[in-house]
């Protein structure tokens, strides 16, 4: 089989791309190892930035996100039993964040792709990445057992973080650097009305929770919790228990609680490769980088790197000039950067670190009275809540 650019992977990031590719005439065929039910069932993020959005709007697949989206005008901050509002409009001129799930986000984009071109092949095992530094690379996998060939003329790695097309670039090539955070979130989807309007960010003694949603009618939240916690030891009382035990009084009384849908957990990471680009394998989304989830930046981050390798592929097919692949790493790199510090810094600020010394928990706090104090500080936390520009 023969096409433009084969893409690895069926999240956000691949059929972001493969959408938008195929309103400029560019071919594109997806790997993706799962079957469709379970891509399309995945829980994870919630919170977009207005530049995904306008991408989304961009790739034609808008239309259930323009209806069904919360429009977020700020979000709470809480500690010591106080709740402190980020007003992100009014620090930011207007900006503001869009509450849709990741989940809704990959289903629209999988009903345009089987709808448009049908190029997605579920269920691809043992991909591997082939001639990679040729003008005609290749790329193996199985299909019901059968071994077979996809060349092309580029490949898109976007498999996210435990993928394929990262470890295709050689290590004499390819920088890393990481973090790993010694607690994870254990996450809790409820058909809940969530507790408040906005999301509630809170920072307590016993640790960091997370009080988002996904509609009117349904709650997610998030605990931190210890890497070897298990499953089987979080019955959803005591999810909902330690919840309401990290919010003030005030959203404690407010709370409602119901049966869980799903509950995971998660470890919490921060990860950069460079460069994103090995000869004609460009690394997109997750494959590339990892963020805790604390600023709500991942998928963001996913759909500004698509931004920039749809415009370099449809500049290349366009005319030819390469002067866009061959910016797309560094261009990339300098956002993706920025999004690593402030999702540091979030997790940093919010959550408890077991092994720190007394003094540090007197500086988060701190921090965190003069963060929703200073309007100076405010505004730095809005604008890259928002989502810095591309
Ligand atoms: P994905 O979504 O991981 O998709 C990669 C796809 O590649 C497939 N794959 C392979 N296919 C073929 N061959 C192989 N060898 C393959 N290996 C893997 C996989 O099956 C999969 O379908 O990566 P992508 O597209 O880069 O998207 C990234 C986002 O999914 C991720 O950054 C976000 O979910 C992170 N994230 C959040 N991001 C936000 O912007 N806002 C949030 O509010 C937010 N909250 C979160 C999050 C992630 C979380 N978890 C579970 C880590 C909350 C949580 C709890
Ligand atoms: C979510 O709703 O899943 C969510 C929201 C904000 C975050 C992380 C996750 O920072």
């Amino acid at each position: 089989m023969d096409t433009q650019v084969a893409i690895i992977g069926s999240g956000p990031a691949g059929l972001l791309l493969s959408q938008l590719l195929s309103l400029h005439g560019i071919r594109s065929v997806i790997l993706e190892r799962q079957t469709r039910a379970y891509v399309e069932d995945r829980i994870r993020a919630g919170v977009l930035e207005q530049g995904t959005v306008n991408l989304l709007r961009e790739a034609g697949v808008a239309d259930r996100l323009d209806r069904e989206g919360l429009t977020h005008d700020g979000f709470e901050i809480a500690f010591k039993g106080e709740h402190h509002r980020i007003d992100l409009r009014g620090l930011t001129g207007g900006k503001v964040v869009t509450v849709y799930g990741q989940t809704e986000v990959t289903r629209d984009l999988i009903a345009a792709r089987v709808a448009q071109d049908d190029n997605i092949v579920f269920e691809a095992g043992d991909v591997s990445l082939h001639d990679l530094e040729s003008d005609r690379p290749s790329v193996r996998y199985l299909k019901d057992g059968v071994p077979q060939e996809l060349r092309c003329d580029f490949v898109a790695g976007c498999d996210g973080f435990h993928g394929v097309s990262r470890r295709s670039i050689p290590s004499s090539v390819l920088k890393t650097y990481e973090q790993v955070y010694p607690f994870g979130w254990l996450g809790i989807l409820a058909d809940t009305p969530p507790v408040s309007d906005e999301l509630i960010y809170a920072s307590h003694d016993a640790g960091f929770a997370l009080f988002s949603m996904r509609s009117i009618a349904r709650t997610r939240c998030y605990i931190q919790c210890s890497v070897e916690e298990k499953l089987e030891d979080w019955p959803d009382d005591r999810i909902w228990a330690e919840l309401r035990s990290r919010l003030s009084p005030e959203h404690a009384a407010a709370l409602v609680t119901g049966p869980s849908i799903e509950k995971s957990i998660a470890p919490l990471r921060s990860f950069v490769a460079e460069p994103l680009r090995f000869g004609r394998l460009f690394l997109a989304g997750d494959a590339a980088h990892i963020v805790p989830p604390t600023g709500a930046k991942g998928l963001n981050l996913a759909a500004s790197d698509i931004h920039y390798l749809s415009r370099a592929l449809t500049a290349f097919y366009g005319g030819g000039s390469t002067a866009l692949i061959e910016s797309y790493s560094r261009t990339c790199l300098r956002r993706i950067w920025k999004s690593e510090r402030f999702s540091w810094w979030m997790t940093t600020l919010l959550h408890h670190f077991p092994d720190d010394p007394p003094f540090k928990r007197k500086m988060q706090e701190a921090e965190l009275d003069y963060v929703v104090h200073s309007e100076a500080a405010m505004t730095a936390l809005a604008e890259n809540y928002v989502g810095l520009p591309y």
